[in-house]
């Protein structure tokens, strides 16, 4: 198996891009890693290879041949929906492989197509699925915190979404935002508060003004499934973002928000209102950089060939 590395604002994609054999289709390739193939997931996320914090993105044959990939992520807890900074990384992996140029690429996801435009430059524009806010200003009593009220929204993953509430969001209080999100995450699950179709909502999101000097909109902290904290500014949690950004009138169709991470990454974004339709389509721009190649070597006699387990 081939993997590449990158990392997308200081969050890591670790792509396989050969040695698999594959379904065709996006979705049918989710449901055999999900259903049969785990171990694909710990032999590239888990210690010893990998650690918590890193998103795999296994390439397949897209069922829709105008996509020029589909893609499955996963992380340490399970398969994800759909990633962002993720789909960064694989167009500059794609790139980098010489699979594409510049221009416009559609990528094939389990839960629909996002178009990645490549520029001269690398930066990548992500068109999102439709998103859109799901509810406002819900309550939630946090044992140890108290009630906390936030925004649940669908940007590609299910977020519940927290402003100026919790610790104050700088590097020094990861492990007490970590605490904090995992303990609102837990709120909301043992008080039956999902998303659409009672999907749950494993992705916990809080936002302040941004550090003095960072050129931004909003910074934000993000609690992924698994636990581990995103680095960037989460695509699909700015994509959140947006929704209820447009949902509350706070921002307008083509204006620019730039959403800092918890490290002072920056994904600039902004929407296109859909017709008819209070969903929105996000419109996410970043850049991501490769850190390695590697051939993956499964030893039958490691104890630990597919990772330690979680
Ligand atoms: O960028 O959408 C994203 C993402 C999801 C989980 C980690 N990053």
């Amino acid at each position: 198996m081939k993997i590449i590395d990158s990392h997308t604002g200081g969050e890591p994609t670790r792509t396989i891009i050969s040695g698999l054999d594959l379904p065709t289709g996006a979705a049918a390739t989710r449901d055999f890693i999900a259903n049969e193939a785990d171990w694909i997931r710990t032999t590239l996320i888990n210690e010893p290879r990998g650690f918590d914090a890193i998103v795999g993105a296994c390439l397949c044959k897209p069922l829709d041949d105008s996509c020029v990939t589909g893609v499955v992520f996963f992380n340490n807890d399970s398969c994800l929906h759909s990633c962002i900074h993720g789909t960064i990384g694989i167009i500059e992996t794609l790139a980098h492989l010489g699979r594409i140029t510049p221009g416009e690429h559609r990528i094939e996801t389990p839960i629909g197509t996002v178009t990645a435009t490549l520029a001269e430059d690398h930066t990548v524009t992500v068109k999102n699925i439709p998103s859109y806010r799901h509810a406002a200003k819900l309550t939630v009593e946090v044992p140890e915190f108290g009630p906390i009220t936030g925004d649940i929204a669908w940007g590609g993953n299910w977020f519940f979404l927290i402003s100026d509430q919790g610790p104050a969001l700088h590097s020094a209080n990861i492990p007490a935002l970590t605490h904090f999100t995992n303990s609102v995450r837990q709120a909301l699950h043992a008080q039956n508060i999902t998303g659409a179709n009672g999907e749950e909502i494993d992705h916990i999101e809080c936002f302040a003004s941004p550090a003095a000097g960072l050129q931004a909109d909003s910074q934000n902290f993000v609690l992924c499934p698994g636990s581990a904290y995103d680095r960037s500014p989460c695509g699909t949690g700015t994509s959140a973002k947006l929704a209820c950004l447009a949902a509350s009138g706070q921002l307008t169709e083509g204006q620019i928000w730039r959403q800092a991470s918890i490290i002072g990454s920056i994904f600039q974004g902004s929407f296109e209102s859909l017709p008819d339709s209070d969903k929105i389509t996000p419109i996410v721009t970043g850049r991501a950089f490769i850190t390695g190649e590697t051939t993956v070597i499964i030893d039958p006699n490691d104890p630990f060939k597919n990772g330690i387990p979680s």
